[in-house]
């Protein structure tokens, strides 16, 4: 029996395809691509531009400026859904298609689907290179799109338009995988996005995507419960899984019922609040009441984090001779780091299951309680007086996220990725019950913050606020999407820290090497070697004027109070330009970060910084 058919070019037949796909878990329903991001040039403008203007009646189109920045607004958006949704991304050939690629790499480092479709070169070949054709000498088929493939956790390219059927499936199925997630990558030559086949109707029906809940393995889950049973000084490390998981109420309820401690990580930023259990950040940017409990913690109990080097100190976190890891994750390849009893399944799954037993896991230590609270008030007390306003100068970065705090409610959002707002997030922002953080730090990409919060706020609608925090270093690199934000009318209030350079970056350097080049917006200085004469003036907020944004600088707690209470009301998007000290940082988190660091100078005090390097770098368990 034939099959009923559709004759559509590729380009339709993805824009069909698309605003089709649902995803579905607890019972909640969403369309997996909600709308999608487009940059036009010769490699779409007539393919899956033209799918799109036919076949597009229920996918909105967006149009970022900046291809990077359309991928950043669909990490936003995955993150806001809990990776239940994101946005499909064109770009043309080339260029386009090459700006995508950090996008790519910081969507599959922090396990957040997004949907590209890069233009690409012509499968008949009949024109000779196509303008912005990499032509390689011996390998014929490789094109720029090629550099997708270690970036991507599914790639393909569509040389006939048939090859979308098992494509977008695969597609599909990976994105909303939550072990496998990050860039699925669909390169689409140009001819072939307007060649026609004749679809299977079928194709293109509605189709629901089961997201799984994975249970654990009884045996994994029993090691796991017969470890924590034996612990004296447990912690628990929530990462981002916990988050994407749902399993916020499952992780307080875990940890209250049996007394143990949580820490969180970048991406689990926000995993529990307002409990006396939660012992803030972890690791180099963390707290030091958190790093103190996993230097003596005896048992680690790692729920949806990757363990990066940020998270554990560089391998050096954990002191205790005999401390045991216990990793709970969806990826396999993450529930085995530190050599851990595995247990390969969903956090919320998992938590519950290690929750419910009436006996319970453990009995809660009165001891190791006071401990945990001492902790905790010596570190806040520490840290209020290191954030203290200062005589004579102005606000330090601290002061601002403290008033910032001070404004955010439930439903609120704050957004920040690099320099040091992701790690002073971590560190000293006590998340407001009910409010969320996004704090990238899987690449720390300059640049994602604005895009990302476009996303977010698509995501959310028009609930609550959302507040980026931004150096002006990055604020310099990607400013561009405020008109993006202007023109959709998605309110975001950028904060801008404005401290004269890369300043987090300016202190490793002269913390570890000796001095800072490079890292001050400077003139050229006078033997012309450096940038490093006199600071250039920037007008912050002029900038996010020139894009049709209301922007007022706010240099004193009152000011920044004023602005914020003026963003909250204001319909649209708003920029406060915060002048800061630019040299003070929060106080450290005493944990150990490996950088690799000069071994021969001929300055002393580098020789100095390596040694004693070298001597932090002892603590590392290798194993
Ligand atoms: C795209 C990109 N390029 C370079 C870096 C390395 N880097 C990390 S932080 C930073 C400086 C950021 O400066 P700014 O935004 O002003 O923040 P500050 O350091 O002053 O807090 C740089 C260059 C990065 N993370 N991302
Ligand atoms: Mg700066």
């Amino acid at each position: 029996m034939a099959e009923p058919t559709v004759r559509l070019t590729a380009g339709q037949a993805i824009i069909k395809f698309l605003q089709r796909q649902h995803s579905e878990r607890d019972g909640r329903r969403q369309r997996v691509i909600p709308a999608i991001c487009g940059i036009f040039g010769h490699g779409n403008v007539v393919g899956l531009a033209q799918g799109i203007t036919e076949e597009g009646q229920e996918l909105p189109l967006y149009q970022p400026k900046n291809e990077q920045s359309m991928v950043h607004a669909a990490i936003g958006y995955a993150k806001a859904s809990r990776r239940l949704s994101t946005l499909a991304c064109t770009s043309s050939i080339g260029p386009g298609a090459t700006n995508m690629l950090t996008g790519a790499a910081t969507a599959t480092i922090n396990r957040l689907p997004v949907l590209l479709f890069p233009g690409d070169t012509f499968a008949n070949r009949r024109q000779g290179p196509v303008l912005q054709q990499l032509e390689h000498g011996i390998e014929a088929d490789l094109t720029v799109n090629d550099a997708f493939r270690p970036l991507s956790r599914f790639f393909d390219r569509i040389a006939r338009p048939e090859q979308l059927l098992t494509a977008l499936p695969q597609a599909m199925r990976v994105l909303l995988d939550p072990a496998e997630t990050g860039a699925a990558t669909i390169a689409l030559h140009q001819d072939v996005q307007g060649e026609a086949y004749d679809f299977p109707l079928a194709f293109f029906d509605e189709r629901t995507w089961h997201v799984p809940r994975v249970r654990p393995d009884v045996d994994q889950l029993a090691r796991a419960v017969e470890l924590l049973r034996s612990c004296e000084r447990p912690l628990v490390i929530a990462g981002g899984g916990v988050r994407y998981s749902g399993a916020e109420a499952e992780l307080r309820q875990f940890a209250e019922r049996f007394g143990i401690p949580v820490a969180e990580t970048s991406a689990g930023k926000g995993s529990l609040t307002t409990s006396e259990w939660s012992v803030g950040g972890l690791g180099v940017n963390g707290t030091r009441a958190a790093n103190a409990l996993a230097h003596d913690a005896d048992l680690v109990l790692c729920v949806g984090t990757r363990l990066t080097d940020f998270t554990t100190g560089s391998h050096s976190l954990f002191q205790d001779p005999g401390v045991r890891f216990v990793g709970v994750n969806t990826s396999a390849a993450d529930a085995f780091k530190l050599s851990a009893e595995a247990v390969v399944g969903d956090a919320q799954v998992v938590l519950r299951e290690l929750t419910a037993g009436d006996d319970g896991i453990r009995v809660e230590s009165h001891e190791y309680r006071r401990q945990v609270q001492d902790r905790v008030a010596a570190w806040r007390s520490e840290l209020e007086e290191d954030i203290a306003p200062r005589d004579g100068e102005p606000m330090g970065q601290g002061e601002v996220l403290k008033i910032l705090e001070g404004e955010v409610t439930a439903g609120d959002w704050v957004v920040a990725g690099a320099g040091w707002p992701p790690g002073d997030v971590l560190k000293a922002w006590e998340t407001p019950a009910g409010s969320r953080v996004h704090i990238e730090f899987g690449t720390s990409c300059m640049g994602h913050e604005i895009p990302s919060a476009l996303g977010i706020r698509m995501q959310q609608g028009e609930d609550g606020e959302i507040f980026v925090l931004i150096g002006d270093g990055t604020y310099l690199m990607n400013p561009s999407e405020l008109v993006t934000a202007v023109q959709e009318s998605l309110k975001i209030t950028v904060i801008v820290l404005v401290n004269g350079g890369y300043q987090s970056i300016s202190r490793l350097a002269k913390a570890q090497a000796g001095g800072s080049i490079g890292n001050e917006f400077r003139a050229r200085g006078t033997d012309g070697l450096l940038p490093d004469g006199d600071l250039v003036a920037v007008d912050y907020a002029a900038i996010a004027r020139s894009m049709g944004l209301e922007a007022v600088e706010a240099s004193t707690a009152e000011e920044l109070t004023h602005a914020l209470g003026e963003a909250r009301a204001a319909r649209g998007p708003r920029l406060i330009a915060c002048p800061i000290a630019p040299h003070r940082s929060l106080l450290g988190s005493g944990a150990f970060w490996d950088l690799g660091v000069p071994e021969v100078s001929a300055d002393e005090a580098v020789r100095d910084a390596s040694a004693a390097h070298r001597q932090d770098a002892s603590m590392q368990r290798h194993y």
